[in-house]
Order: structure tokens, then sequence, then C-alpha cells
């Protein structure tokens, strides 16, 4: 893959996060999606390579852009894997709430684990716990691992979990085990992918979320030299039959970061469009000033970029939104 490619494609996710962006807290989650859809699919026709969207807004009779198995980019350049959640969040950007992000992973063709829309359980960690914490451990016994590879005390632990009932009894367990629960509403990529970026004093991130979402993590994780596990969670017959169509036929087997994103090359990019773990949102400065923070990096070489853009919408009149 072309290292242009990740310099590139944040454009595209900024984009997507200046449209979508102008719906917070509007309680519109459908015209939300579709400004971030709509605004990412138009910025991939200016991307040079030849990408075939492998995660995206669904099937084709069920989504008119960024379905599974569009071709995307300039039609020159690398063959590559195309991860896309245009607003991953779209409750939180309607109800106005914290953590959504405008998200793309890349890889090349044929790396990236053809998920299906299904939950994941999923565990993610840092450089530091890298290789020494399994999906399948218990609990209790990965958080005395994370204190042990970061040199911290059991109660300095932190870990972040989606706030759900689902979840109940893991939120206990850690709670008795005496480590830190941090608890988000919404947006499983920007808490994964906090847990693997040093700075957050974030340990771990466990739960079960979306399968597609475990993949985009995974290539962010993997860039981190962090560590991602995963298995799916088919509900009933016709999901696990939809894993089989997709090639996994054991679905009880663990996803390792390899099986996720394969090789040792994945590029990913998010703009913020609420702040979050991740990311600050996108801020409105008066005049046609619209300001983004984004993250880009490249697992090939772990460089990690945060871009800072101001946006004079005037000039890119498209982004905006309709009154
Ligand atoms: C998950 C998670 C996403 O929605 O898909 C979640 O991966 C849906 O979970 O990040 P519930 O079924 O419990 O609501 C997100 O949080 C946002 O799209």
């Amino acid at each position: 893959m072309d290292r242009e490619l990740a310099l590139e494609i944040v454009r595209v996710t900024e984009a997507a996060a200046v449209s979508s962006a102008q719906w917070l807290g509007r309680g519109k989650k459908i015209e939300a999606d579709d400004a971030a859809t709509t605004s990412m699919r138009s910025m991939f026709d200016s991307v040079h390579c030849r990408g075939t969207v492998v995660i995206g807004e669904g099937e084709l009779d069920e989504a008119p852009m960024l379905y599974i198995g569009e071709e995307v980019g300039d039609g020159e350049g690398p063959e590559v894997d195309i991860a896309v959640d245009p607003l991953e969040g779209t409750n939180i950007v309607a109800s106005g709430r914290a953590n959504a992000v405008a998200v793309i992973a890349i890889g090349d063709r044929g790396t990236l684990l053809h998920a299906p829309d299904m939950y994941m359980e999923k565990i993610a960690v840092g450089p530091k716990a890298a290789g020494s914490v399994r999906l399948d451990d218990p609990i209790e016994t990965t958080i005395d691992t994370i204190a042990k590879t970061s040199n911290k005390r059991v109660r300095d632990v932190t870990v972040i979990i989606q706030d759900r009932e689902r979840h109940q009894q893991l939120i206990d367990r850690v709670r008795a085990k005496g480590a830190r629960v941090k608890l988000f509403g919404d947006g499983d990529v920007g808490a994964s992918i906090a847990a693997a970026l040093p700075r957050t004093g974030i340990d771990l991130f466990l739960g079960t979320g979306g399968a597609p979402e475990g993949v985009i993590s995974a290539a962010a994780v993997k860039a981190l030299g962090g560590d991602m596990q995963a298995r799916l969670v088919p509900s009933d017959a016709e999901e696990k039959e939809r894993c089989r169509e997709m090639g996994i036929t054991d679905t009880s087997k663990v996803l390792q970061l390899s099986d996720l994103v394969k090789g040792d090359d994945a590029i990913f990019a998010a703009t913020g469009v609420s702040s979050g773990e991740l990311l600050d949102g996108v801020r409105f400065l008066g005049g046609d000033l619209a300001e983004t923070d984004s993250i880009v990096m490249r697992a090939k070489t772990r460089t990690v970029r945060y871009i800072k853009a101001q946006h004079h919408l005037d000039y890119k009149p498209h982004l905006l939104a309709e009154e």
C-alpha cells in the first residue's frame, strides 16, 4: 500500500465528520448518517486506489452507497480492502452525546476479515500487555496480568466497558477485583482504540459489540502495537449461516489480531464527530470555519499522526447540511 493513502483518507473522514456533526443533538439519526455517508462516498472518488468495500453500510439491497462489494477510489493504484463506518455512533450524534467518530480502515486486498453484521466478543489492550492476555482468561486473571505488564497496582488498572445490561456481570467482577471501571454509552471503536493508546490511561477494553466495528478497531490496534482478540456471537441459525457464507465455519474460534487483519500493513483514520476518549469532536467556530481533530496510523511503520484541520466551509459547500 502507498503511504500517501494514509494522508488521503483522513480528508475523507474529515468530510464525513464535518457533514454529520451539523446534525448533533437534533434527534435525526438517519439524516446524520446520510450526511456522513454521502460525503465519505463522494470524497472517495479522488482517493488513489482500487478499493472494494468489505465492511460498509450494508448489502447492496440495503444501502445505496458504501455497500459491501462496492468499488471505490479513482480506479488506479493499489488494490485494497476498505472498511468504513461513516458515522460510528448515529444514536450518539442524534442525541448529542460523546464518542462519535467517522472512521476508515484499509488493508491490502484480502486482508480484512469480512465480518458479518452481528455481535462480537472483544478484548483490546495496548503494547505493554500485547501477547500476555487472552480473551478466554477469567477477567480477574487478565487484570492481574495487566497490573504486572504495566507496572500498576490493581486498583489503578482501568477497564472500559460499554454500559449495557449484558455486561453487568463483567462490570461486577471487575469492581469486585478492585480495578477501575469506565463506562461508555455507545461507540466501541473509539473505546477499544483508547485502550491501546497509552496516553489515555485506559488499560483494557472488554465486551460484546458490533463485529464490523471490531475489524475496524483491529486495524488501529495493530498500528498501535497492541493486541485484540475476538469471537463472533451469532444469535440464531440464520446468523450462523451468514458466518459460514463469509468463510467462518467455526464460530466458537477465538479470532486473533492476525485473523481480523492479516499481514503486517493496515491504515486507519478517524475524525472525531463528538468529543470522546479518542478524539475531540468538530467545532463550529463562527463564520464559515470548522475545526476537526483526526488520528491516522499505519501498521507497517507504526506511525501515529494527530491532525488538526481548519475547514472554510464557504470553499466546501458540499459539506454543508441542508436547512
Ligand atoms: C455496538 C457497538 C457500536 O453500537 O454495535 C453498539 O459496536 C450496538 O450495541 O460501537 P447495542 O445492540 O447494545 O445497542 C455502537 O455502540 C454504536 O454504533
